[in-house]
């Protein structure tokens, strides 16, 4: 059997509402295609791309999951494992925007610690434009998440935000392995110290007798 062909395996997640286009972002980072017809997602559904990141393979196993409301308790039980999220909205649709907030709960109930980003897609015509790129970074910087605006029908951004996201969930790894490994280490010291200790305390002890 073959081995595998990455180092690094990540689930990513991809929420909005519905329309704002979330297959579309993913089919054109997963099959470099876009398509102008609306066939809403029923439940979820995945690609795999695999990228690579400062020479380390990554694959990605990114899921998109259903707008709709009525799929709602379908979608949050794919929250499990999740490296990281992708919280879209429609930069020509303000109320796709406002629920942002909503998404963001709804990860915060489902996961205790992960990366976000925020993208405002369909970002191609300035005419139609209804949210101000400053509001959208202004409220991902009081969340604490980049914003990205892309358009997965003119292929603009899409590739940059998908892969400075990847980027930032590998460092998170990597953060998150250091910081075991420290702990480890700083366990070991007390262990070391603690015998050391009793050692001594045991010496202390015979010199007594
Ligand atoms: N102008 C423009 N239209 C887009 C863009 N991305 C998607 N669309 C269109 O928006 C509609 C909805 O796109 P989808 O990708 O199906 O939206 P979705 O978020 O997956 O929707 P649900 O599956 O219902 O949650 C489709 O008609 C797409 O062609 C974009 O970047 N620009
Ligand atoms: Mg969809």
């Amino acid at each position: 059997m073959a081995g595998k062909d990455y180092l690094h395996l990540f689930k990513l997640l991809i929420i909005g509402d519905s329309n704002v286009g979330k297959s579309s972002l993913l089919l054109r980072f997963a099959d470099s295609s876009f398509s102008g017809s609306y066939i809403t997602t029923i439940g979820v559904d995945f690609k795999i791309r695999t990228v690579d990141i400062d020479g380390e393979r990554v694959k990605l196993q990114i899921w998109d999951t259903a707008g709709q409301e009525r799929f709602r308790t379908i979608t949050s039980t794919y929250y499990r494992n999740t490296h990281g999220v992708i919280i879209v909205y429609d930069v020509t649709n303000p109320e796709s925007f406002v629920n942002v907030k909503r998404w963001l709960n709804e990860i915060s109930q489902n996961c205790d610690n992960v990366c976000k980003i925020l993208v405002g897609n369909k970002n191609d015509d300035p005419a139609r434009k209804r949210v101000d790129t400053q509001d959208a970074v202004r409220f991902g910087e009081s969340m604490g998440v980049r914003v990205f605006e892309t358009s997965a029908k003119e292929n603009v951004n899409v590739e940059e935000m998908f892969m400075a996201f990847t980027h930032m969930v590998l460092r998170a790894k990597k953060q998150s392995q250091s910081r075991a490994e420290r702990e480890r280490e700083r366990e070991k010291d007390t262990v070391n110290i603690n015998g050391h200790r009793d050692r001594d305390r045991r010496k202390r002890a015979k010199k007594c007798c």
